[in-house]
């Protein structure tokens, strides 16, 4: 994924309903429309390697691991590890988002990011991560690709919107985060779109507390989005996480009044609204078993941190501090 489309565009400027100048007989928004300006699936280079040095999860050597029971209240000593993993994900994340410019492939941002992370005595959680086997060491989702997108050989464009998830496990746990960011000059509704979802994230933050039932966290993200006229995707949730990269348990972005379950001291877990500026349904998973896009073509956000739940609200472990 990622990168400029390579559809040919219309000869003049059409509108939604005027017939296709491809000659089809259909209406221009039901043909090339549709595709015109996407982001197209491009070539993905081979897995990069670790060195021995690093401590791996599980699943790196390819050992199928069956998600284990974890306690979604940490122990002290977890969280101490887990100050220490959410850090450094802040500190690739800023390094990756440094790199974000027009010409630039998703790879090259796959490489600072998979350097980054083995600098600092980590290993890049995604890779060989699930099932298909993530094939590289960091998200890079680009424009109508919601999430999972992978790094390949595109330039990105002037113009994206391009949202890096990293995560980094370290000292035995992950810490993950992510956002997006801007490529050259952006339009206004995209620039809006973007800066809307970074305060979903926050507003989301600001719920948390000791007590506070989990569906004020998606009151609060899709209460905002609505109110600016956008969607919230609902085929991925925030997650529990700790030893494993992923928990059992579900943080969803949208407003869900049976979620009536309680935030405790001592857990962790992920807020990652992808908000939509058209609709919210995904589309067909791409062929890579991954990349998820929107249903309609149009533009998604998203931002994330890895939230600690303290006496008094809410400690973001991947703040850059
Ligand atoms: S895999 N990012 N994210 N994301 N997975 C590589 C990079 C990835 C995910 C993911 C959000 C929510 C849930 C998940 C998940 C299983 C079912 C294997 C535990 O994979 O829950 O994975
Ligand atoms: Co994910
Ligand atoms: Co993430």
């Amino acid at each position: 994924m990622s990168g400029t489309t390579t559809t040919t565009g219309a000869p003049r400027a059409l509108h939604s309903n005027d017939p296709c100048w491809c000659g089809s007989g259909r209406k221009y928004k039901r043909c090339h429309k549709m595709t015109e300006g996407k982001v197209l699936p491009g070539r993905v280079g081979p897995m990069r390697t670790v060195p021995d040095h690093i401590a791996k999860p599980p699943y790196a050597d390819g050992t199928r691991v069956p998600r284990q029971p974890e306690a979604a209240v940490k122990s002290p000593e977890i969280i101490e590890r887990m100050r220490t993993a959410g850090r450094l994900a802040g500190e690739i994340l800023a390094e990756a988002g440094a790199a974000v410019a027009p010409g630039v492939t998703t790879d090259e941002i796959d490489r600072v990011v998979h350097e980054a992370t083995i600098a600092r005595g980590g290993y890049p959680s995604p890779l060989n991560y699930g099932r298909p086997p993530y094939p590289k060491s960091v998200c890079t989702s680009v424009n109508e690709v919601v999430c999972h997108g992978i790094p390949d050989d595109r330039p990105l464009a002037d113009g994206d919107i391009v949202n890096v998830d990293v995560t980094i496990y370290i000292g035995g746990v992950h810490g993950d985060t992510n956002a997006t960011f801007l490529c050259g000059d952006v339009d206004p509704l995209s620039r809006k779109l973007v800066e809307v979802t970074r305060e979903c994230l926050d507003r989301a933050i600001a719920t948390v507390r000791p007590g506070a039932a989990f569906n004020l966290i998606g009151k609060a993200i899709e209460d905002h989005a609505h109110a600016n006229g956008f969607g919230v995707v609902r085929d991925f949730v925030g997650h529990g996480i700790g030893e494993q990269f992923h928990t059992d348990l579900h943080i969803p972005h949208y407003y869900d009044p049976r979620y009536t379950l309680e935030m405790e001291e001592g857990m962790t877990f992920t807020i990652e609204p992808m908000i939509t500026a058209g609709g919210w349904h995904i589309g067909k998973i791409w062929d890579d078993g991954w990349t998820a896009v929107t249903a309609d073509g149009s533009r998604t956000a998203q931002f994330e941190h890895t939230i600690l739940v303290t006496a008094s609200g809410a400690e973001v472990l991947t703040a850059l501090r």
